[in-house]
């Protein structure tokens, strides 16, 4: 699909949702779940998505909804897995989790490894908005080196973000890809993708968040497209372990085509406190990080990490 027109007008995250205006994750949703379809069945852990589909029994979600704690996502699609297998109802049935950055890089990461182990047939998408959002912004693993949040030091994060794909890619998925709400054809067509294979899948999306990221909520999309075009967010696909650069990102090997990653910080607040060295080192280990895409888009081998 090429065009936003081609895009479905059903809409499966309804009007009258409970997210904050200008929610990256909320555009993420509903553009994954008009890929995706109606024959899904959607798995979401403890976080802002929680509230986002609504109180029982009223849903923002025109589609079924398991609600589970925070540490057991891919456990209960497993589960839902397991449960259409023995019903003889799997065909044509997307399972599929919808969890954020804490409830997969932290708290839900061993039933994610157990589930990514051991192929189960779902899709895991992980919404990455850097942070514990629904409790009042906690760093996460997935929160950057120099982003505030209200258990940082006041010069921001120490630690680096945590490389999850690394994680999620030594189990050879049949399809792992990263997205951006802000992009929403690439996003689209990554899900159209994901559904063709079996077993186990991965999709992470980058979501900027407005009172996370402290920025206007007019800026998500903006926000979305400069981590994209500073290369800070690349986006790719690997599929049966050969790696792709995909959509706007296939330029962006030619460093000259990248935008300043100064674009990117300077428009949210959590970046405040960064001295010029930071935000030079941070422009270096994008940098430095190219040449390793560039690496991996010319190897030629089934297994490359
Ligand atoms: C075991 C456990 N610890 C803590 C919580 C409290 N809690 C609920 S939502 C949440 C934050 C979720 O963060 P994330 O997964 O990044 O999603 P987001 O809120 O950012 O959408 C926390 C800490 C919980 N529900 N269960
Ligand atoms: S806090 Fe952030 S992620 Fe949560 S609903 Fe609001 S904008 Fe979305």
């Amino acid at each position: 699909m090429n065009k936003i027109l081609e895009i479905s007008l059903e809409e499966l995250l309804l009007p009258g949702h409970a997210a904050c205006a200008g929610c990256g994750a909320a555009l993420a949703l509903r553009h994954v779940l008009k890929a995706l379809g109606k024959n899904t069945i959607i798995v979401i852990p403890a976080g802002c998505s929680s509230i986002i589909q609504g109180v029982y029994p009223k849903s923002a979600l025109n589609i079924p909804v398991l609600n589970c704690a925070f540490d057991s996502a891919a456990a209960y699609a497993s589960g839902v897995v397991e449960g259409l297998k023995a019903k003889n109802k799997s065909e044509n049935i997307n399972v599929v989790v919808w969890a954020g950055d804490g409830a997969t890089f932290d708290i839900g990461l061993q039933s994610l490894s157990g589930a990514a182990e051991r192929d189960t047939d779902m899709i895991y998408f992980c919404y990455d908005n850097e942070a514990y959002m629904n409790t009042g912004i906690q760093t996460s693993s997935a929160t950057p080196f120099g982003a505030l949040t209200t258990t940082t030091p006041i010069i921001g994060k120490r630690e680096r973000k945590k490389d999850i794909l690394s994680i999620i890619l030594a189990n050879e998925p049949s399809y792992l890809a990263t997205g951006v709400s802000g992009y929403p054809i690439d996003l689209h067509n990554k899900v159209l993708k994901a559904k063709k294979y079996r077993g186990f899948r991965f999709i992470h999306i980058l979501t900027p968040c407005p009172p996370g990221w402290r920025f206007d909520s007019k800026y998500t999309v903006t926000i979305s497209k400069l981590a994209v075009d500073t290369g800070m967010w690349p986006l790719f696909e690997v599929i049966e372990s050969k790696f792709n650069l995909t959509g706007p990102s296939l330029k962006l090997l030619n460093p000259k085509n990248r935008k300043s990653v100064e674009a990117y910080l300077a428009l949210q607040g959590r970046f405040s406190k960064l001295t010029k060295e930071e935000v030079n080192c941070i422009q270096k280990f994008i940098d430095t990080r190219w040449e390793y895409l560039k690496y991996l888009t010319n190897f030629k081998e089934r297994r490359f990490l």
